[in-house]
């Protein structure tokens, strides 16, 4: 009767609009005659979920019956932006489901354009971790997210009519969210403070007791691999209060005493720190790392004890992956429970745990190495102090074997930075606790090896530390949003989609048609109606009309000095005052361009007192603030426009990347890991204007020099640069003349506010960490090559179709398929 009743795929339209029509009776409680876009989209919605949970329930199957080693992703950010398009694709249903609600009297679009994002995350460490959930599906890979469930996920940005960030809470959960499945049964008791009492029984063990408890609930997302059965699960954990939570209180008349424990528990998992890039030392924060990676160890242990092996076979099932340091609490929490409740011996619990995770780096600017208060940790969690001491310990017991009398290296090396207060160095820790440690791109891989973790090079040796190039799904980030260019794609290479999607090196057969005239022609229309649909959006949420005639020019990316938006925005003030001074002849050459900026800067954080410092803020006031002069200047606005386009999202990128003709990677050398967006653009044929930092070295390698617009200084050069604006600094207006200019038309008040930019400008005329008066020069420069090769279309068209035809090494496929081979030792699985 089961195997009768079982629910397979709806793969036919009729079916697809019998289950549509059946949820919207039953499970949305509608009726048909007055459903409107929002209801058919949840109705969609529902129905395909019904479809990935018959994929979902029996890849869990197979999983439990064939007990692979797996793979855990551990990530506090998984920025998976909207779900409905992706799961459509991915299950190969588009066209049918597009069939099926057009009978009904929806379109596709419209219901598409419903869902909200899911954007619980920042920026490119929480987008490379949804990415790699869909290739780890696509690829067969037995892996699993685990991340926290917040109830607000990253600001929703609004900029007030000065030009102000100002943000507002992001309630993604308001409409119910049809793409997680609570499960309720799965839940873990999470201590918090307390205190730990060593046994001192001969053994390492201790006793941890007191404190608060909070309760860990598990929401399981379904996460599709492409035309594959495989479907993985993204388990997000919310905090709750524990049933029966403070009687005492209760029973002491204490009602809102023991509500408040009930608000204090439910905070943890309320919302997502939006400051990338800079660590805050926040006490809640600490909480949601400890909550999060306590919830999924003892979830990911329970599997493991269900398949009956010892505890110290524990590394042969299972590889725990660290996106950055934010789960390293995962190291010292496995060794609490193999000491404390599996009674394991020290060294057999730390030959477990090394052999069990894997620390990716993400970052090696110092301000975002994570570092935690000893007095803070020791308070919150007594008995993992224990443990980090402990460790501590014996580590740099061994580090004096191997350099007997080197004080200074067991200093640098400690696992606690002296001061007040002492800190825990978490990078440290990850790479010790970890079998292996990479960084995201082959530069900052060796940044990596010769800055932050050098001494642990030399002391654990090379072969520890390795690389994996970041990628990006060409799922998303080319069938999805640019199914014209997709579509011509197969067309061309004559094969299904499914089988290039999934192969992405096939691209380099588009090579030869870079000589196709016809080829060209197909290509350059389908940027056109890219750049068309852009325009179109913009006029439908701004109200703005955009030139679609232009070179469209796009900066995209949380705002960070190291990204430097500002120098792309004194850039185009100098380009302003070069068309003020240009005779009608001269302009008549000019190719008009129009420059487009989107992305979020960190909360300002008021500390009394201190001033609230000159920061990215100022700079989002500036772009708006030139703006509003150009792009109303009859001289110029139709050569140049300018738009900052409010609350940058994974779902506006997809409508941005395609249209773009160039995009901009200009950090300065050496700071920005990898980049992903960088790969996204170049994927979609726009062309790059960068330095040469993370990604964009091993894109040029790919693609060839003379299709990137390389500029700026090099990554050796950077340390005596900055010691030469410390000890030797030159006047702006010397060393850059052009710059100066520029600087001092801001300030003469041509954009308004002078005072207002003042600590910016600042930051630029004195100290000048991020060289910007180092590579403007060449950045004007690099921005002319750009104009000029713009003037022979032909040729840009040839370079636009090399580039994509040579993006395969992208794709997170090969970056995934790098993490199972070379680092988790785990195998695709078919699930037939
Ligand atoms: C820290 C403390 C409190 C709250 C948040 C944070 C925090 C959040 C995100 C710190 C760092 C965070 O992310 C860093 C990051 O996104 N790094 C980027 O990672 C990408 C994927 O590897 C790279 O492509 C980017 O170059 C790198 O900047």
């Amino acid at each position: 009767v089961w195997k009768e009743a079982m629910r397979d795929l709806d793969t036919d339209v009729s079916s697809i609009t019998k289950s549509f029509v059946n949820h919207v009776q039953t499970s949305l409680a509608r009726q048909p005659y007055n459903l409107d876009n929002l209801g058919a989209y949840q109705a969609a919605a529902l129905s395909v979920r019904d479809n990935l949970l018959v994929n979902w329930n029996e890849t869990s199957l197979q999983y439990t019956r064939k007990a692979p080693k797996r793979a855990y992703y551990l990530s506090l950010e998984f920025l998976m932006g909207r779900t409905l398009d992706n799961a459509l694709l991915n299950l190969g249903l588009k066209d049918k489901y597009a069939d099926g609600v057009e009978q009904l009297g929806f379109s596709m679009e419209d219901i598409l354009d419903q869902e909200r994002d899911a954007a619980l995350g920042n920026g490119g460490l929480g987008r490379l971790a949804a990415c790699y959930l869909d290739s780890s599906a696509s690829q067969e890979l037995p892996v699993w997210g685990y991340g926290l469930r917040y109830k607000y996920g990253i600001f929703q940005q609004l900029i007030s009519p000065e030009g102000n960030q100002l943000e507002a809470p992001d309630p993604w959960l308001d409409n119910q969210n049809p793409w997680e499945l609570p499960r309720l049964d799965v839940a873990y008791q999470v201590r918090f403070y307390g205190h730990a009492d060593r046994l001192n029984d001969g053994t390492p063990r201790a006793v941890w007791a007191g404190g608060q408890e909070v309760l860990a609930v598990a929401y399981d997302v379904m996460i599709p691999g492409c035309y594959t059965k495989t479907t993985n699960n993204l388990r997000l954990w919310e905090s709750k209060p524990k049933r029966g939570f403070d009687l005492n209180s209760f029973n002491a008349g204490n009602y809102e005493g023991a509500v408040e424990s009930s608000n204090s528990a439910a905070a943890i998992t309320s919302v997502l720190y939006p400051n990338d890039h800079t660590t805050f030392g926040k006490e809640l924060r600490l909480k949601q790392q400890y909550f999060w990676t306590a919830a999924s160890l003892a979830d990911i242990i329970r599997r493991f004890k269900n398949i009956g092996k010892p505890i110290t076979e524990f590394p042969d099932y299972v590889a725990i992956q660290l996106n950055d340091t934010h789960p390293t609490l995962a190291i010292p929490e496995l060794m609490r429970i193999l000491i404390d409740e599996e009674d394991q011996p020290w060294a057999t619990a730390w030959q477990i745990v090394t052999n069990t995770f894997f620390y990716t780096n993400h970052t090696v600017l110092p301000e975002a190495l994570e570092k935690w208060p000893v007095p803070l940790l020791e308070h919150l969690l007594p008995r993992h102090m224990q443990i980090i001491y402990d460790i501590n310990l014996l580590f740099l017991q061994s580090v004096e074997r191997k350099f007997p009398g080197d004080r200074d290296r067991l200093g640098r090396m400690s696992l606690i930075e002296e001061g007040f207060p002492k800190q825990v160095r978490m990078a440290f820790l990850a790479s010790i606790g970890s079998r292996k440690v990479n960084g995201v791109a082959e530069l900052h891989s060796d940044l990596v090896k010769t800055t932050i973790l050098k001494d642990f090079v030399e002391f654990e040796g090379i072969s520890k530390f390795g690389n994996v190039t970041n990628g990006i799904t060409p799922r998303r980030w080319l069938d999805q949003c640019n199914p014209e260019l997709s579509a011509l794609i197969s067309r061309t290479l004559k094969v299904d989609k499914a089988v290039w999607l999934k192969e992405l090196t096939r691209l380099e057969q588009l090579l030869p048609f870079a000589e196709d005239a016809a080829f060209r022609a197909e290509w350059a229309a389908i940027k056109q109606r890219n750049k068309e649909r852009l325009a179109h959006h913009v006029q439908v949420t701004l109200g703005l009309t955009i030139n679609t005639n232009a070179m469209f020019d796009v900066q995209i990316k949380r705002l960070h000095e190291y990204k430097r938006q500002t120098l792309n925005i004194l850039g185009v003030i100098h380009r302003y005052l070069t068309l003020k001074n240009m005779s009608a002849a001269e302009k008549k050459k000019v190719n008009p361009r129009v420059v487009f900026f989107a992305g979020k800067a960190a909360p300002a954080y008021y500390i009394a007192k201190l001033p609230s410092p000159p920061n990215h803020r100022q700079t989002i006031r500036l772009i708006v603030n030139v703006a509003r002069v150009i792009n109303a200047d009859p001289d110029t606005k139709d050569l140049l426009s300018l738009y900052f386009l409010p609350d940058y999202s994974v779902s506006l990128a997809e409508v941005l990347i395609p249209a773009s003709d160039i995009s901009q990677h200009i950090s300065t050398a050496g700071t920005e890991a990898s980049g992903t967006s960088n790969m996204k653009f170049c994927l979609n044929g726009g062309l790059l204007l960068g330095t040469v930092d993370g990604a964009n070295i091993e894109i040029a390698e790919e693609v060839g020099e003379s299709n990137v617009f390389f500029f700026g200084h090099l990554t050796p050069a950077v340390e005596d640069l900055r010691y030469q604006h410390t000890y030797h600094p030159v006047p702006i207006e010397e060393k850059c003349p052009a710059l100066a200019h520029v600087l001092n038309q801001v300030s003469a008040g041509l954009f308004g506010d002078a005072d207002v930019y003042e600590p910016l400008l600042n930051t630029i005329r004195q100290g000048d960490h991020y060289l910007l008066s180092d590579d403007f020069d060449s950045y004007i420069a690099a921005l002319a090559m750009v104009d000029e090769a713009y003037l022979d279309r032909t040729e840009w068209v040839k370079k636009s179709i090399r580039t994509t035809a040579k993006m395969g090494k992208f794709s997170s496929d090969r970056a995934i398929m790098e993490y199972a081979e070379s680092y988790w030792n785990i195998e695709p699985l078919s699930v037939v």
